[in-house]
């Protein structure tokens, strides 16, 4: 059965008024040295587009989605059928999921478990047929009431082996799908209050689960990259997994750093009052850029509303640290991503995947000409060129201290600074985007 009623959307360039064409992105076309299909990777979100129903904390789900009159294991595999369908459309090469995605929770672990093998059969063929790759797999360990006091920092022992036993299942599919990544975004992996919590215990335990996935992934030969997602707040209060730079600090305290890079998403990075392009250069200047969940927030609002990523400032910012940091692969960009409540009719998936898609291409096409021209590079060097010549070069270097620094600078208190430019820097992003 099909449920989309289109066939494929194709490029037809920037003058098209079809809303069921792509304006910029042309999979084929190359930049920089490589078909763009293979900078931006595009993934498909199981959970916000197969398995969200649209509810909100005040009403129920509104998405008209078909395939949800199932249940079970019918369910499931419609479910995927719809999913691969819509991929083909789009031209998605990529997709992403959690275990619960996919199939719900039997009614007990070993049930769970076979359910899972169950699928992971069924998607292996699907992606036979297709050619679709998995980008990413993880595990849900949220949403069940069991882990209500968190997963590997709970207080309870029993949830932090009931979490290593799907772990353990979800990377043996990894392995099985061929995934390149596997993420650990740590839901409720955080505290509410200090009252009831030890934090050295649960960070220590968080480590302690990390470190066993590694080995299993050894022991099983499962050679994906791992990837932390960091998000600051929601569920919990304060997350564990703060930011990249808390994430960074972690993994060094524990030596786990060197098995862990970063999915970065863009939502997360604007809850943590930063940009998202501060996180993924915080990421490339630490070599720590694995992969990207495409979306934004809406700035009125203090929570993760994983929208359509449509803003062209940030898909251009984005693409121009994906493109210093030599590309994303083997990561890519997952479309962490929902449609409104009120685009409840099944076309709106297809109408958002178009604008996330081509907003991403444009702003590939714009970075790649500002990184051509070496706008940004051409005006820092300049900015910080005191630092490549006389006293500066010393610094750099490693040839003076305070005494000579006070020495040099008693000889030399008229400082001269220069403007940062800030205003004609902006309206040259503006040109390369409006001609790019
Ligand atoms: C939650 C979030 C997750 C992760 C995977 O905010 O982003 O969907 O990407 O667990
Ligand atoms: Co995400």
């Amino acid at each position: 059965m099909s449920y989309f009623n289109v066939e494929s959307v194709k490029y037809e360039g920037a003058g098209s008024n079809n809303p069921l064409a792509f304006k910029y992105y042309n999979k084929d076309q190359v930049v920089a040295g490589k078909p763009m299909k293979e900078h931006l990777r595009f993934a498909m979100s199981y959970w916000h587009t197969l398995a969200a129903e649209g509810a909100d904390p005040f009403g129920v789900g509104t998405y008209e989605r078909p395939w949800n009159k199932l249940d079970g294991i019918e369910l499931a595999k419609e479910k995927a059928k719809a999913g691969f369908e819509l991929m083909q459309i789009l031209g998605i090469d990529y997709y992403c999921f959690h275990d619960v995605d996919v199939v719900a929770e039997g009614a007990n672990l070993q049930e769970t478990l076979n359910n899972l093998d169950e699928m992971a059969d069924y998607l292996e063929n699907l992606q036979k047929e297709t050619g679709i790759k998995l980008l990413w797999t993880t595990s849900n360990m949220f949403s069940h009431p069991r882990f209500v006091h968190g997963a590997a920092t709970s207080c309870n022992a029993d949830v932090f082996a009931f979490c290593a036993a799907k772990v353990k299942k979800m990377l043996e599919i990894a392995k099985r799908l061929g995934a390149e990544n596997y993420v650990f975004w740590g839901g409720r992996e955080g505290y509410e209050t200090l009252l009831n919590t030890n934090m050295e215990l649960e960070l220590d335990n968080l480590a302690r689960f990390l470190k066993m996935a590694v080995d299993y992934a050894q022991e099983i030969g499962f050679t994906g990259q791992f990837l932390i997602e960091p998000k600051p707040k929601e569920p919990t209060k304060h997350q564990y997994d703060f930011d990249t730079a808390t994430v960074l600090s972690f993994l060094r305290k524990y030596n786990l750093d060197g098995y862990f890079k970063m999915n970065i998403e863009a939502n997360h990075a604007t809850l943590a009052g930063h940009t998202f392009q501060h996180e993924l250069h915080t990421c490339r200047i630490n070599k720590v850029l694995g992969s990207i969940d495409a979306n934004q927030g809406d700035m009125m609002l203090g929570w993760d509303t994983d929208q359509f990523p449509t803003n062209i400032y940030d898909s251009t910012l984005a693409m121009y640290e994906v493109l210093k940091n030599g590309g994303i692969a083997p990561g890519g960009l997952n479309f962490d991503a929902k449609v409104r409540r009120g685009s409840f009719q099944l076309d709106d998936l297809i109408y958002s995947y178009i604008a996330g898609m081509d907003n991403f291409a444009k702003g590939l096409l714009v970075a790649d000409k500002l990184l051509q021209d070496g706008v940004f590079e051409n005006f820092i060097d300049t900015r910080y060129r005191s630092f490549t010549e006389g006293i500066g070069k010393d610094i750099v270097e490693g040839k003076v201290g305070f005494n000579e620094l006070a020495e040099y600078a008693l000889k030399n208190d008229e400082i001269i600074n220069e403007s940062g430019r800030q205003e004609l820097l902006e309206t040259i992003l503006n040109n390369y985007i409006y001609n790019a």
